[in-house]
């Protein structure tokens, strides 16, 4: 059974950034709520948003937007190369193709169902299907040769429907194939207090536990796990299929699964104190942001992201609290942020000329932006984060 342990609100969709001549329009806009399930320790939102409202020709995310991102592609590619020497690899989500640049055009193929990040793997002569992953994909794919490797990263989490997604991983991969999968890890976001990684994309925030017990479903297994920097702590799974038995299951599975299990990620109480503290969290930061107001001080964010879409709507800021945000997202430059209506402009070096306090919106990013925000720093001026609670630094 399904409980609900938090509610965040009407939430607008994540990433529709809204255009200037369509601020007077209103927003569709849904009910953001999380529950757990206590059969198979899922944690996702409880109502969904369909697919092709989300995912199509306007999707705004590139992963390559971020130094650390296509770094970490290009890390990771490297070493599943030496690790699995993979011939025929598929790429489930490849965006802008961070990713599967890094591979051999012969050697690998993207799944992308929006058509404008497609266009640009496609153009650059990467094998790109524009096309929602599932059976009819999978089975076309691999007619006549199965994949030794899937990967996918930030995408199965957004995937509704389990038949789908991985009876059909099942399909397309070889018996003696991997299945790599990397998302925001369950754990991270509770220690953290991230509650900005639900909106609606975000339809699953897996544990090992709870990814472990839907992938018996599909006679498949996790055999290895890495927690990750990325998106303020994620992990990657490494998944066979249970007649495989070239992998044995890693002691870090074991590890993983006992830290989990130390947490309570297993128990319904865990996430009602998650909740609890959830509101603390927003009455901190509403808390910060009037005092900072009072003071008269100058407030811009910093990155645009779909996190930000929850937390400023969660929390009721708007333009009043924080003037504009800066993205290098090409896409998202001049338009507002879903709901707080917030413009985003093209992204300027920070200066205190025109800046006192930043809102960390990629606080995902934070290293990478300290380092490019040095002399901001310097010359005395401060960022906010709400993670892992609210305070000015
Ligand atoms: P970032 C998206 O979430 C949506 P978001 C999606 N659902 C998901 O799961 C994750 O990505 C993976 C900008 N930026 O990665 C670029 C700067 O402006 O935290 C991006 O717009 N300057 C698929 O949106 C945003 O911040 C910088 O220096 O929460 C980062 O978005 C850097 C580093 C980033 O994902």
């Amino acid at each position: 059974m399904i409980k609900k342990f938090l509610d965040l609100g009407y939430q607008p969709l994540a990433n529709s950034y809204v255009l200037k001549k369509n601020l007077k329009h209103k927003e569709k806009n849904f009910k953001l709520e999380v529950g757990f399930n206590n059969k198979n320790y899922l944690v996702s939102i409880l109502k969904t948003v369909p697919k092709e409202k989300m995912f199509n020709k306007d999707y705004p995310y590139k992963s390559s937007e971020s130094i650390t991102m296509k770094k970490s592609f290009r890390d990771f590619a490297k070493k599943i190369t030496n690790r699995f020497k993979p011939k025929f690899v598929i790429e489930i989500g490849s965006n802008d193709g961070a990713f599967i640049a890094n591979f051999n055009k012969k050697q690998v193929v993207g799944v992308e169902p929006c058509k404008n990040l497609a266009q640009i793997t496609k153009k650059k002569g990467y094998t790109t299907y524009s096309e929602y992953w599932g059976p009819k994909l999978s089975e076309k794919i691999t007619k006549y040769k199965k994949a030794d490797l899937i990967y996918s990263a930030n995408t199965l989490s957004h995937i509704e429907n389990f038949e789908e997604i991985f009876k059909s991983i099942n399909n397309a991969l070889s018996d003696r194939g991997v299945l790599i999968i990397e998302d925001p890890s369950l754990l991270k976001c509770l220690q953290n207090l991230a509650y900005d990684q639900f909106y609606c994309e975000h339809i699953y925030v897996f544990s090992t536990l709870s990814l472990r017990e839907v992938l018996k479903n599909f006679k498949l297994e996790i055999f290895d796990v890495e927690n990750t920097k990325t998106h303020g702590g994620s992990n990657r799974y490494y998944i066979k299929k249970n007649i495989n038995s070239l992998y044995k299951i890693s002691n870090r599975v074991k590890i993983e699964i006992k830290k989990e299990l130390h947490f309570g990620i297993n128990k319904f109480s865990t996430y009602q104190t998650f909740a609890k503290k959830v509101k603390i969290s927003k009455n901190k930061l509403l808390k910060i942001f009037s005092s900072l107001s009072k003071k008269k001080l100058r407030i811009v964010g910093y990155g645009a992201t779909a996190k930000s879409c929850t937390v400023l709507n969660y929390c009721g800021l708007g333009k009043s609290d924080i003037k504009y945000f800066y993205d290098t997202t090409s896409y998202k430059v001049n338009k507002y942020l879903p709901g707080s209506k917030i413009l985003i402009k093209k992204y300027k070096k920070l200066t205190r000329k025109e800046i006192d306090v930043v809102f960390l919106g990629a606080w995902n990013f934070k290293k990478e932006i300290f380092k490019k925000e040095k002399q901001f720093i310097k010359s005395g001026g401060k960022f906010i984060t709400h993670v892992p609670y609210p305070k000015i630094i």
